[in-house]
């Protein structure tokens, strides 16, 4: 069973947690350097904690927090200490800036080494880079984390699908990461360009950035025949390697040492039982140029509390796979649901292919759901018996899923609206009311 850093990734639970504690007082003294802290500190004792429960006895910081304390609010060192700077990949409101000096990136891409070798992956693979550099950190963040392995890395970022195909071909590929929808419309281009894409070295893939459901994995794994492993995080808490699945698959191990998780009730703020699902709230421990205390992430999971230490020897948390970011919820005739709920359901039924869209609109006074499907190209041969079939079938397994009873529309490979980046899969037409 591979490693990166044995003694810290399979370290007793009760030195984790001592160790936990004794970083969380030092992130709340460094916090106190920042602008922002010092005032919303003003009632916190550090010294009296004694547990890592203790940190529920600090004031949450959220994504408003950060904007209103651009740019350097929250910077805890001196602006010669850092060396790099990223932002959040949101397209609303303002920026979030996240600074690092240059221990934070050392450690960071240690955390991302260690989520690499967890999978199998290793020196002697050959690592394409299917995403975003630049301000975005899964780009450089996980550049840093393969190079620090020892493999060859190729940093071809995202798009030029057809350069992307070449270049697995021609130097052996066979560790990629990409963001889900990206990695399989690669797969689509492989087929239209006569390749298929089982034909590669692939053997391993990085998926992450978005949500995805178990059926998506199992769509990748198969299409690819690879292995495929969740990848978990966020700009604000570095970016990639904060959570990751090792070769069990049972759920992501979020980096302890590192990192300080509560489950919360996203409305109430109220710390929930082991196991239920909720908000994450994340605290850096160990971050310098930019720690952050309890961070309101808005994603929804739950930690796997089945009593079992995982059979890889970590001992670190595991958490869910991300249902979806707490805003990401719909209520469609007043039915709560989450989009994710209905990628489950198409990515079960082998005749769509990759894309789908959902939209929501107001017909009259009255919600209306439709679901767009990209269906594969074998599929539109004429027998319109076979296509009513297959909508019936969908429109039925999506309600017996989310209750609300769809319109479903097929549309042909490609011809659906497709970013790059993370996917953008549902219109709301309705406007706040
Ligand atoms: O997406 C960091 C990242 C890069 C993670 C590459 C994994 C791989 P942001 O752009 O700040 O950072 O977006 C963070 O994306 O709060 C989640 O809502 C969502 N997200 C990230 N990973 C997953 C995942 C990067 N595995 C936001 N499953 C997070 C579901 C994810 N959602």
């Amino acid at each position: 069973m591979p490693f990166w850093d044995k003694h810290i990734e399979t370290l007793p639970r009760d030195e984790l947690e001592a160790l936990q504690v004794k970083r969380l007082k030092d992130t709340v003294a460094r916090c106190r350097k920042s602008i922002f802290y010092r005032n919303r500190l003003k009632d916190v004792d550090e010294s009296r904690f004694t547990t890592p429960e203790d940190v529920s006895l600090i004031p949450f910081t959220t994504k408003d927090d950060l904007r209103a304390n651009y740019d350097f609010g929250l910077v805890t060192v001196p602006r010669v200490e850092i060396v790099r700077m990223h932002s959040s990949s949101g397209t609303t409101g303002k920026a979030t800036v996240i600074f690092h000096t240059r221990k934070d990136i050392e450690i960071w891409a240690d955390l991302v080494a260690r989520c690499i070798v967890m999978t199998g992956a290793g020196k002697a693979d050959v690592f394409q880079n299917i995403i975003s550099y630049g301000m975005f950190t899964g780009g450089l963040g996980f550049h840093y984390g393969a190079e620090k392995v020892g493999m060859l890395t190729i940093p071809s970022g995202v798009g030029n699908t057809k350069r992307q195909i070449q270049l697995m071909k021609d130097f052996n590929t066979t560790v990629f990461h990409a963001t889900p929808s990206y990695i399989l419309y690669v797969s689509e281009v492989m087929v239209q360009e006569g390749f298929d894409p089982k034909e590669f070295d692939l053997r391993i893939g990085f998926v992450g950035a978005e949500p995805h459901s178990e059926q998506t994995r199992q769509r990748i794994e198969d299409t690819f025949d690879i292995s495929a492993f969740n990848s978990y995080g966020m700009s604000e808490l570095n970016g990639p390697g904060v959570a990751f699945e090792c070769e069990e698959k049972a759920g992501m191990h979020l980096w302890e040492d590192s990192y300080l998780l509560e489950v919360v009730d996203p409305a109430t703020g109220e710390k929930l039982s082991p196991g239920e699902e909720g908000e994450l709230v994340i605290t850096t421990l160990n971050r310098e140029a930019m720690p952050i205390l309890r961070y309101r992430t808005g994603d929804l999971a739950r930690v796997i509390d089945d009593g079992e230490k995982c059979p890889c020897g970590r001992t670190h948390v595991r958490i869910s796979r991300i249902k979806g970011r707490c805003d990401d919820m719909l209520i469609v005739k007043g039915v709560n649901f989450y989009p994710s709920q209905i990628e489950d359901v198409l990515m079960s039924f082998p005749e769509v292919a990759t894309n789908y869209q959902v939209i929501v609109e107001r017909v009259g006074s009255l919600d209306s759901l439709t679901v767009r499907v990209e269906l594969h190209p074998k599929m539109f041969d004429g027998d319109l018996r076979k296509l009513r079939k297959l909508e019936a079938d969908i429109t039925k397994s999506i309600q017996d899923e989310i209750v609300v009873s769809p319109k479903v529309e097929f549309h042909e490979p490609g011809s659906l609206p497709r970013s790059e980046g993370k996917a953008v899969r549902v219109v709301d037409k309705r406007g706040k009311i």
